[in-house]
């Protein structure tokens, strides 16, 4: 999702070589398809953002899978950027690296300080993983490569289906086809009181080309740096403002039998200020844009 929101901009910014590739194109478990890419197209920069990624439920129903896969990708990427001398690497990293009980705003300080969530533990393992490979690159050997840290992302081109997504497209699908079958009522996963932060993904994309161009690995201390918009919701009020947005009239219900998560996930992103970025998009907005958008292509 990210990556297709950046290619555009990377183009419209006038980068005339930019290659991507899906995973469709390049299995970056393989270590051996993650080199063959490096070699034949030999990028100067490398901006890492692919992962296996799904919601709550995706994540409870193959912690192997989500564990091994980003971990390999994660090393497969890394080591072949180091292999070829890229100049620059951005890693994507992911929230869910702090702790279930962390303070809040999360400070980069407090990743492991504390026991991880349990829904999203193998993929969160793998995220400080490869952070942390990345850090150990930039101070073992120099290479120029850091990671930032987004918070729940959301936007055009984000993967639908009712059951594994993240909330945002979850609960777009659940209005949408609520609103069309006429249905009295929605039901909606956990208790509502669960808090998260969001990113619209074209602002990530965004973030990522500002600090592509302006910013070294040596400028960021601890190696990762918090990239949030600063602002946080319940699930029960991103439940409404999804309804107003969809334009759904029924009611909401809430099945307490399903998973919360983690109860709170805020990243304090202070210490982002001092390199002059920060968000276009608010919530109602980049939820109206993704919504047209699946509505333009979902009757
Ligand atoms: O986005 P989400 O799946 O994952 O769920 P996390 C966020 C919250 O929305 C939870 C509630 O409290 C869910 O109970 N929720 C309510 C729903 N209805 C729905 C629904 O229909 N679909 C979904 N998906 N949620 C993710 C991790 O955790 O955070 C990923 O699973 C990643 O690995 C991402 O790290 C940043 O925010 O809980």
């Amino acid at each position: 999702m990210v990556g297709r929101n950046l290619v555009p901009l990377l183009r419209d910014a006038g980068y005339a070589s930019v290659v991507s590739s899906a995973s469709a194109d390049t299995d970056l478990r393989d270590e051996h398809a993650a080199d063959a890419l490096m070699k034949s197209e030999r990028p100067n920069i490398v901006l890492h953002l692919a992962s296996r990624v799904g919601g709550i439920k995706a994540n409870m129903s193959d912690p192997v899978g989500f564990l091994t896969d980003n971990l390999r990708i994660g090393t497969n990427v890394l080591l072949a950027a180091r292999r070829y001398g890229v100049t620059k690497l951005i890693n994507l990293g992911s929230s869910c690296i702090y702790p279930r009980e962390c303070p809040q705003p999360m400070k980069e300080e407090y990743m492991l300080t504390g026991l991880l969530e349990p829904t999203n533990e193998g993929y969160a393992i793998a995220k400080i993983a490869t952070l942390k490979l990345c850090a150990f690159l930039h101070q073992q050997e120099k290479m120029n490569c850091f990671t930032l840290v987004p918070p729940n992302l959301y936007g055009l081109h984000e993967r639908m289906d009712a059951e594994h997504s993240h909330v945002i497209a979850g609960l777009m699908m659940k209005f949408h086809r609520a609103k069309r079958e006429a249905a009295p009522s929605v039901t909606l996963w956990g208790s509502g009181s669960a808090r998260r932060e969001f990113l619209f993904a074209e602002d990530a994309a965004r973030a990522i080309v500002h600090f592509m161009e302006h910013v070294e690995a040596e400028e960021i201390e601890g190696n990762f740096l918090n990239v949030g918009s600063g602002t946080d919701v319940s699930i029960r009020e991103l439940a409404e403002l999804m309804k107003t947005v969809v334009g759904y009239k029924g009611d909401i219900l809430w099945d307490t039998a399903q998973p919360d998560g983690m109860p709170r996930k805020l990243m304090d992103s202070s210490r982002l200020q001092r390199f002059d970025w920060r968000p276009q998009v608010n919530l109602e907005e980049g939820l109206r844009r993704m919504y047209d958008a699946y509505a333009a292509s979902n009757g």
